[in-house]
């Protein structure tokens, strides 16, 4: 069993508006009042979520693993550079735009987004591609909801997402090196999208996300490759054809835009059959590695979605 126990709190307080409320009261006082006033938003607070059936028995990564060891290029394209160089992101004041093929487009702020969705806990595994994975406790709620609210036209296929662009805030979407043509993008098939898995985080364990993991929200799909998981996330657009994903641009025969964790088709220069978890104990010689498993072990809830599809071609 994981050692990880949700904070207590009584049923009625989990509700959007009395979470929103009770966040409003922690940030109170003459620091509140002037975070307040700086950013209009009120997200400095500790946050907690609904606990819920989406678990796995695995061990929680430590959360000084979860915050220190991230890709996150827009800070550096080192695991550490993130933590080290994202102090300077102001997540607050922050909006969505969210668009394209829907009936009713919106901007929504972050503080639209606390009173409208109850926030969820979620113990998901994460694989990177690149073949280490942890188990993370996130915060957020699902991605369908916030589909529901804008209502999807029968002609929109794809969901885009695009990361924000502040080559001033990001130090590694400025200077000579730029491995990344700027916005990092991505996108899921509609079904996807709305699968019950699919979340937006808005924080991990018991605070809202660090900058390195993608405040103030981002995208997180368990079944799939790390790098689905777009971070820092501006703008949602609804399309008929299938949205550029940054990966899949920069190698296209080494990322596809499905990226669906599958220990059968290796990446071309490495294997993708087993994993390392971060934090664990690695002992000598790159230590102790674990199977990974077909859709990253979601496949009773995902498999469905691929069914007669070949997954070699559609990777
Ligand atoms: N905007 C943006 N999102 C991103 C990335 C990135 O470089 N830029 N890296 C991706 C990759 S490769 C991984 S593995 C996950 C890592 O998320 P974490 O650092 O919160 O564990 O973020 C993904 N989202
Ligand atoms: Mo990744």
């Amino acid at each position: 069993m994981s050692a990880f126990r949700p904070p207590h709190i009584p049923e009625s307080e989990v509700t959007p508006k009395a979470l929103y409320l009770k966040r409003r009261q922690i940030i109170g006082g003459a620091a509140g009042a002037l975070a307040l006033a700086a950013s209009g938003e009120a997200l400095a607070a500790p946050l907690t979520g609904k606990p819920t059936d989406y678990k796995v028995p695995d061990k929680l990564t430590p959360k000084k693993d979860v915050t220190t060891y991230n890709n996150f290029y827009e800070f550096g394209t080192d695991k550490s550079d993130p933590a080290a160089n994202s102090g300077a992101f102001k997540p607050l004041p922050w909006s969505i735009e969210i668009g394209g093929l829907v009936a009713k487009p919106q901007k929504l702020s972050m503080d639209d987004i606390m009173k409208s969705f109850p926030m969820e806990q979620r113990i998901y595994r994460m694989r990177c591609v690149e073949a280490w994975s942890m188990v993370i406790p996130w915060i957020g709620f699902p991605l369908a909801s916030l589909l529901d609210r804008v209502e999807p036209l029968g002609s929109a296929k794809y969901v885009a997402f695009e990361t924000v662009v502040r080559p001033d805030q990001m130090p590694g979407q400025r200077g000579f090196f730029q491995p990344i043509s700027w916005p990092y993008v991505d996108g899921l098939r509609m079904d996807e999208a709305r699968n019950p898995l699919t979340l937006l985080a808005t924080g991990l364990y018991d605070e809202t996300l660090p900058n390195q993991n993608g405040a103030p929200i981002r995208l997180v799909v368990p079944w799939k490759y790390g790098f689905k998981g777009i971070k820092s996330i501006v703008k949602i657009t609804l399309t008929e054809k299938e949205p550029p994903c940054t990966w899949n641009i920069i190698a296209p025969n080494e990322y596809g835009f499905y990226a669906n964790v599958n220990p059968h088709v290796d990446h071309p220069r490495w294997s993708q059959a087993t994993e390392r978890r971060i934090g664990e104990d690695s002992g000598l010689f790159g230590g102790k590695r674990i199977d990974t498993l077909m859709f990253n072990g979601y496949a009773d809830q995902v498999a469905s979605m691929y069914t007669g599809m070949d997954l070699r071609k559609y990777f």
